[in-house]
């Protein structure tokens, strides 16, 4: 009997470290891979947009933008991106036109390309410029002159002169500082599209 006794214990002992060292391994084989991938490779991809039209020949981007196309962040978004969810990459030298469609039934919305920035100011001083000469709605910071709301539109151009990475912010008050913002990009690769 204690022989036997012995043996159970022993027999479990085994199953039990076998099953620790098969976990161990599972997870890792599982992890190890993944977390490369993860680490190696950006984590944003660049896809195409059916509201970003460029042109190779031309050299020229039309974005489609509309604030409060959803209900995304109180609709206060663009083309349904809020809080940097979402960033429209062109290429470098290409002449940029944003149609701005502001959808918003309730709320005067603008657009400019600035600077990125890890914090936006509740309120923009009226000087303040845009990153490429004209690259910005009228009235840009103003409550109640921005674009208006209920389908009010605004076309502007600008070449994107200089690579780097920007923010399309509405400088309306309140407005950026509360995620009405998402990224801009130019791309000195020639790459173009939206990056998520
Ligand atoms: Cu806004």
């Amino acid at each position: 009997m204690k022989r036997l006794e012995f043996m159970r214990v022993t027999f479990v002992l085994t199953l039990t470290v076998l099953v620790i060292g098969c976990g161990n391994s599972e997870t890792n084989s599982d992890t190890s891979p993944a977390d490369q991938v993860q680490s190696t490779e950006p984590t944003a991809s660049i896809v195409a947009a059916d509201w970003i039209t460029v042109d190779e020949v031309a050299n020229t981007v039309v974005i489609d933008l509309v604030a409060g196309q959803t209900d995304a962040n109180n609709r206060w978004n663009y083309n349904g991106f809020a809080r940097g969810e979402a960033t429209i990459v062109v290429p470098m030298g290409f002449a940029v036109t944003i149609h701005f469609d502001n959808t918003d039934p309730v709320t005067f919305h603008s657009a400019g390309v600035l600077d990125a920035t890890d914090s936006f100011p509740a309120i923009y001083s009226e000087s303040t410029a845009a990153v490429f000469n004209g690259a910005m709605t009228s009235n840009a910071t103003s409550l109640t002159e921005a674009t208006p709301p209920g389908g009010g539109t605004e076309s502007i151009t600008f070449t994107a002169e200089t690579s780097g990475e920007y923010a399309l912010v509405c400088m309306s008050p309140a407005h950026a500082i509360t995620g009405m913002w998402i990224g801009f990009e130019v791309s000195n690769s020639g790459e173009s599209g939206l990056k998520m």
